[in-house]
């Protein structure tokens, strides 16, 4: 189980999941490729449970399938993100209230090397550990995908924004992006969610332009089940805005590309604890909480959408 009052170094990360990918017939591990450095991006793929009941397996041979993209830790100094993320794949194996069969993906750590500089020198830092050879280091992963790339991010190297030298430039974002667009050819993602800190925002497309993506109200609605389901637990207050019209104006993120390119109905950024007080360091004795609130929006989310296919 991961570490819920503390956060996890990344060979411990890699230490559990390998141990789930072993030990767990539903999970199926995978390196999606290697960061600058040479780590592994880790896939979990949490296949749909097919026995559970009698007759289950040949009633989901019968349904459409759904599948469920999240990426965790893509922001170094995010650790509750990756913290979440775990948690979530340890509730999605033995707690999930499934009787749909979804497809669950998730990758926990986006940004490896910039966690462990996060934990060596720099808890603050946000970027990967691209070498620019200049005097700064690293790109902010969330500018460095094709969508609209370039708007709200900077062209220098030193800036906490900075968004590479051309899209997908990065490994880290190149190797989410195929095997995101391979996965989605095969099964058509219902949703795609990006987790970070700080802020509790659950942010809804486009972050590039205020125009409104397809499926807004959709999104709008399947949203306000999550706000009211996370508010459940600890009483945590998440509000949703427009990434653009409320938030601030930013391309070559997850979350655009999920819409524009994958055609995605449901994608977010999620904004996790808190509201500045701690901010990136959340204290780890939130862990457990912020992790629960969280799945408890899932499940009522992930439930009303189940229906739609
Ligand atoms: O700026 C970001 O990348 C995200 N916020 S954070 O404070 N965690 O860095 C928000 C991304 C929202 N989506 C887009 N801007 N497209
Ligand atoms: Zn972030």
């Amino acid at each position: 189980v991961p570490s819920k009052d503390a956060y996890m170094t990344f060979k411990e990360i890699e230490y559990y999941l390998k141990h789930i990918g072993n030990n767990n017939p539903r999970v199926e591990l995978r390196s999606l490729g290697k960061s600058h450095e040479g780590r592994d991006i880790w896939l979990v793929h949490i296949k749909p449970v097919t026995s559970k009941r009698v007759g289950a397996r040949i009633a989901f041979s019968h349904m459409r399938k759904r599948a469920i993209w999240i990426e965790g830790g893509i922001h170094a100094r995010e650790r509750i993100s990756p913290a979440v993320t775990l948690l979530l794949i340890d509730h999605f194996l033995n707690d999930f209230p499934q009787d749909k069969p979804f497809d669950i993906y998730i990758v926990p750590m986006a940004n490896p090397d910039g966690y462990v500089y996060t934990w060596t020198n720099d808890r603050l830092w946000r970027k990967n550990r691209r070498n620019n050879a200049g005097s700064c280091e690293g790109v902010d992963l969330n500018r460095n995908w094709d969508a609209h790339w370039g708007v709200g991010a900077s062209t220098q190297t030193c800036s906490e924004v900075y968004r590479g030298p051309s899209p997908f430039s990065e490994p880290e974002t190149k190797v989410l992006s195929e095997e995101m667009t391979r996965l989605n050819n095969q099964l058509n993602f219902d949703l795609v969610l990006s987790i970070h800190n700080y802020g509790q925002v659950l942010l809804y497309p486009y972050g590039w332009t205020t125009n409104p993506a397809p499926h807004t109200e959709d999104m709008k609605k399947k949203g306000n089940v999550f706000l009211k389901a996370a508010k459940a637990h600890a009483g945590t207050v998440y509000t949703m805005v427009n990434t653009a019209g409320g938030f601030y104006y930013a391309a070559g993120a997850t979350d655009d590309w999920a819409k524009e390119k994958l055609g995605t109905r449901y994608v977010y950024t999620l904004e996790l604890r808190d509201k500045g007080r701690y901010g990136f360091t959340l204290p780890a004795n939130q862990i457990l909480s912020t992790a629960t609130e969280v799945w408890q929006g899932l499940d009522m989310m992930i439930n009303a959408i189940a229906p739609e296919k």
